[in-house]
């Protein structure tokens, strides 16, 4: 199948298909490749794909984009809260930012699973949305009839979006090492009932330097971002930097978006981005609002969404074995690319 984007996606299918669903028992409805790129997506993005990259961005938009478990819902929060929310008095500051801040390419994930989609989202967002239509997807909705300014996440890379994105919107990318992400992903991959990943770290692992995650390949994500970096609307940003020092990039981003905050302002709205005070809304929100996306025997054992909220957490979770699989990947990977990462602050 030929998508606007040019690309073409095919189904996996055969023991590719079938390992994957051995392990990703939530990808029920398969997964596609697309060329060029080898992107791999769940089955359901070719029905959103073009209305996706069809997506009529606005001058003040502002486009997380990341590989997943990048640092993406903490920047949301840190651009929706310097945007909207800059003296932390906000009537609405207080529900989560996934109906703040539209998750573009989320429909695909609420139908990849066999099971009836996910409404969690929808409740959230009855005020803005009071008569969806299902069949054109909730986050694309949402995206359309959010007011402006809008900030709005994609875990999808620059070419199976919009081609004139930099041209409109900001775009902020955050990139994060290869070995937190990993554990990221898997703890994310075995947290969320809609994923359930049940294979070991090893597998994981394995899956990742083969290019076979979904919204991968990780090093052809940066690839296609990493050489915008100093397009005026590009912003690029680590995720170990703002773990370093969140004001000073705070500060950068203050540049970046205009928003001209005073130091005290962005005192506050770090403190308030904290990891710490992050976590702690999130379990006030779903204390009160069961959260029934998560595996409770994973989110007792392991942590929830927010999980350790560090740059180096990899140490002494990865075997000699795993980090050198990592390693040369990263090595093969990066030569031409020119990308440095910090594995710890
Ligand atoms: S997702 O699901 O792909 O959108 O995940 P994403 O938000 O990109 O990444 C989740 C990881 O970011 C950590 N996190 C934070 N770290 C530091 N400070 C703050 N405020 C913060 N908020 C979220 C989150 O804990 C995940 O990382 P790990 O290493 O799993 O803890």
């Amino acid at each position: 199948m030929r998508l606007a984007s040019g690309h073409v996606a095919v189904q996996l299918h055969g023991e590719e298909l079938a390992k994957i669903q051995r392990d990703f028992a939530g990808f029920g409805k398969g997964l596609v490749r697309l060329t060029p790129g080898g992107w791999v997506l769940p089955g359901p993005f070719t029905k959103y794909a073009d209305k996706i990259y069809n997506t009529k961005f606005h001058e003040g938009d502002v486009v997380i984009m990341t590989y997943p478990k990048c640092g993406t819902t903490w920047t949301q929060e840190v651009v929706w809260t310097m945007r909207n929310n800059p003296n932390l008095d906000h009537p609405k500051a207080s529900i989560p930012i996934k109906a703040r801040s539209p998750f573009i390419d989320s429909d695909m994930l609420m139908h990849m699973g066999k099971g009836a989609p996910r409404n969690e989202l929808l409740e959230m967002v009855r005020d803005i949305l009071p008569d969806p239509d299902p069949d054109k997807g909730i986050a694309l909705q949402l995206t359309a009839n959010l007011p402006d300014p809008r900030t709005i996440k994609t875990h999808l890379p620059l070419s199976l979006m919009t081609p004139d994105l930099l041209d409109t919107a900001k775009v902020i990318y955050v990139a994060r090492n290869p070995k937190d992400v990993v554990l990221s992903f898997l703890h994310h991959c075995r947290l969320m009932k809609s994923v359930d990943y049940v294979g070991s770290l090893e597998q994981y692992v394995d899956y990742f330097v083969q290019d076979q995650l979904i919204y991968g390949p990780y090093w052809e994500h940066l690839r296609e971002a990493w050489p915008q970096r100093d397009h005026p609307n590009m912003h690029f940003l680590f995720y170990e930097d703002m773990k370093a020092n969140p004001k000073a990039e705070m500060k950068k981003l203050d540049r970046f978006l205009g928003t001209n905050l005073t130091e005290e302002q962005l005192e506050k709205i770090a403190h308030y981005t904290s990891f710490e005070e992050m976590k702690k809304r999130d379990e006030d929100y779903y204390e009160k609002n069961a959260n029934k996306g998560l595996k409770q025997e994973v989110k007792t054992k392991e942590g929830g969404f927010y999980r350790k909220g560090e740059a180096g957490s990899w140490k002494g979770r990865l075997t000699e074995m795993q980090e050198a699989k990592i390693d040369d990947w990263t090595k093969k990977n990066t030569v031409e690319l020119g990308i440095k990462f910090k594995y710890s602050v």
